[in-house]
């Protein structure tokens, strides 16, 4: 069994990579950073991952960076936890479409109004996420009909989507608290791993005093 390292902090996006890996539920190492500075921009974390940013997984020889990407390569890697539509499944489709649309984006919709930027209205049709408003029209749409995005089962793509919505309507109070989207993200929430999660993070914010 190769060796399961991530980088993270724990008032982070890495809160989401440390979830998927409760879900596959194999022991794995946790590198843990009490800033964004320092350590994290150290030349042996830069060579792990150039951003100089987390969460970054290490799998072996492998190195996975992007919140997106290390979900779903270990929903691949670990296929019989059941996380992902198998590759002949029609819902496959489905789910790469969701994992694409919320890591690129609903994300930048989402901090284009988080950090006011004010993009040109006349620009927004070659912006790919058009505005907030759209991103946030397609989703409900989606939400409205399913209890999960692909084949009425938990997947990677649910737990990605729950933590970007959640960040947006508690975190940068960007998205407004429809029904629509709190009772989705207390659905997936409600999973015992989330919980082993958020205690694992919670619990290190605590000891170590970081600041959210
Ligand atoms: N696109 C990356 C974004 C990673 C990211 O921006 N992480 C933030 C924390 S949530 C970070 O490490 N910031 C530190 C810095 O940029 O100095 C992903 O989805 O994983």
């Amino acid at each position: 069994m190769q060796s399961l390292t991530l980088y993270t902090h724990p008032m982070s996006r890495g809160r989401t990579a440390r979830w998927m890996l409760e879900e596959i539920g194999e022991p794995y190492e946790s590198v843990v950073f009490a800033d964004f500075g320092g350590g994290m921009k150290s030349a042996d974390y830069l060579a792990v991952n150039p951003m100089g940013k987390v969460p970054a997984l290490q799998h072996g020889d492998t190195v996975i960076t992007e919140c997106a990407a290390i979900c779903t390569y270990l929903a691949d890697a670990f296929p019989q936890k059941g996380l992902a539509p198998a590759l002949n499944d029609p819902q496959r489709g489905v789910y790469y479409r969701w994992l694409f649309f919320v890591a690129g984006p609903l994300e930048a919709a989402m901090m284009e109004v988080a950090l006011q930027l004010k993009p040109q209205e006349s620009d927004r049709t070659a912006l790919g996420y058009g505005s907030l408003p759209l991103c946030l029209t397609a989703l409900e749409q989606t939400l409205s009909q399913h209890d999960f995005l692909c084949g009425n089962r938990f997947s990677a793509a649910d737990l990605y989507l729950s933590e970007l919505l959640d960040f947006g309507i508690n975190a940068v109070t960007v998205i407004e608290a429809k029904p629509v989207f709190t009772d989705y993200i207390a659905r997936q929430q409600a999973r015992a791993a989330y919980a082993r999660a958020s205690a694992i993070d919670d619990a290190l914010l605590a000891e170590q005093k970081i600041e959210s």
